[in-house]
């Protein structure tokens, strides 16, 4: 063996204390700047077009300003803790106008107390980058300042603070009120800020309910999954995908969601025959959010939302069965997220995104970022807003970039003790991979 193949295999002179140091800094700015500098295409929202109407023009589904910041229902969740229900009747705190339920929630919830949870420092964080004080004792001078914004232009002005460049919608079609608006102006959705999401969470929760408004709406569907159902239902799927111009189809789905479930043939039915056949036409990705069990408390509305563990294995065995299918999959239980991962490198027809509503909290944003990074690469998507207000991309994405490029800053630093040089293009890559790429690749936009 020659001497020169002896050196390359040779492993290199390993580094000092002080190079590793300098090392470590030169990384965290790479990092920092990069995560910083990276557009996010947030692939699940609840914001919309202008266009369907905005916030706080009655049946507005574009929310955005103070009182619906601080009226957010993980907000309202909280506030109950603090004046519960045996002082402040559910039914009264509904019947208050919104100014009298967020001027409620910012007194307890951010004067007399130090506003500590997520969801609380996020208004905070918001209202901060938005370039206002956060130490207001009400909420009259932000009214004022919020007073002077137009909905379109401050759509542009979130998505600059947020460095958001592609805002992905939820539209659910079983909604009477939406469905209203889409059917009225067939531009509603005609704004390259915007991607429009087929949600269709009746088709599989609640067959008998979906399968009636089906016939109301013109579709000869039957009450169990005939083939002429199956036809109906796909010609349905056909109509609004078009309509919409859908980029993915998504569903939430509770704790006891299975595939097979021979105790659902009607869900399985759906599955095999309406959906799965028509996305896989169309490349399409299924988005499944699983584990959500819903209304545990009525009174709440919709802070009313409960977890469950859900199971791995009927998604194992979808993205299995279904190999010409794409699945874009996120569960709500922690207790869920390492079994997930491994799936995950099972299958590459099956792509984790995000940390899902009670997830969506830095302890464990972190825990999954780092678990995912180190079970998958940068072959994920790391975080979704869920903002249901528009202004909250500025906070959901302030918080999450940090811990991303905290993670990052970690596993570079880990391959540089390796002896491996991270570079600034290898950092530019993984960021854009991570924040938006991945997700516009796996819907080939
Ligand atoms: O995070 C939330 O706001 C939840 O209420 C839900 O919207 C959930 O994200 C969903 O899309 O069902
Ligand atoms: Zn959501």
């Amino acid at each position: 063996m020659s001497s020169k193949r002896t050196d390359m295999r040779s492993t290199p002179p390993a580094r000092n204390e002080r190079t590793l140091r300098s090392i470590k800094a030169g990384i965290e700015q790479m990092v920092t700047r990069a995560v910083a500098a990276q557009p996010v295409t947030d692939l699940h929202t609840h914001c919309y077009t202008p266009r369907f109407g905005a916030a706080p023009q009655p049946g507005g589904l574009l929310l955005w300003g103070i009182d619906e910041l601080v009226t957010y229902h993980y907000l309202v969740a909280e506030v109950f803790r603090i004046v519960p229900a045996t002082e402040l009747p559910y039914d009264t705190f509904w019947a208050m106008s919104k100014t009298e339920q967020a001027d409620h929630i910012w007194k307890h919830l951010f004067a007399d107390r130090t506003p500590i949870s997520e969801a609380c420092r996020g208004v905070l964080t918001t209202l901060s980058k938005l370039g206002l004080d956060p130490n207001e004792k009400t909420l009259a001078g932000y009214r004022k300042w919020f007073a002077k914004q137009n909905p379109s232009q401050f759509v542009d002005k979130v998505m600059e603070t947020a460095n958001v460049d592609w805002i992905v919608m939820t539209n659910p079609v079983f909604d009477d009120h939406e469905r209203g608006i889409w059917e009225r102006d067939p531009d509603v959705a005609i704004d390259d800020r915007f991607a429009a999401v087929l949600r269709i969470d009746p088709l599989l929760r609640n067959w008998t309910l979906a399968g009636k408004k089906l016939r109301e709406w013109g579709y000869n569907v039957d009450e169990t999954f005939t083939d002429r159902t199956a036809a109906e239902v796909q010609r349905f799927l056909r109509h609004w995908l078009d309509r919409m111009k859908a980029i993915y189809v998504a569903m939430s789905l509770p704790p006891e969601f299975a595939y097979p479930n021979p105790a659902q043939p009607n869900a399985d039915a759906f599955l095999e025959k309406a959906l799965l056949p028509v996305l896989a036409e169309r490349k399409m990705p299924f988005a499944m959010m699983i584990g959500s069990r819903l209304q545990v408390n009525p009174s709440l509305k919709d802070a009313g939302d409960m977890v469950g563990k859900s199971d791995v294995q009927s998604v194992v065995r979808l993205c299995d069965r279904f190999p010409r299918n794409k699945f874009m999959v996120t569960m709500l239980a922690r207790e869920n997220q390492h079994e997930l991962c491994v799936a995950a490198r099972k299958f590459g027809n099956l792509l984790l995104f995000g940390c899902w509503w009670f997830l969506n909290n830095p302890v464990l944003i972190e825990e999954m970022t780092r678990m995912r990074m180190e079970l998958l690469g940068t072959t994920f998507v790391p975080q979704h807003s869920d903002a249901r207000i528009l202004d909250q991309l500025v906070y959901k994405w302030e918080h999450s970039r940090r811990i991303i490029a905290k993670v990052l800053i970690d596993k570079y630093n880990d391959l540089e003790a390796s002896g491996f040089h991270v570079t600034e293009d290898h950092v530019k890559a993984d960021v854009a991979r991570l924040l938006r790429d991945n997700f516009r690749a796996f819907v080939g936009k």
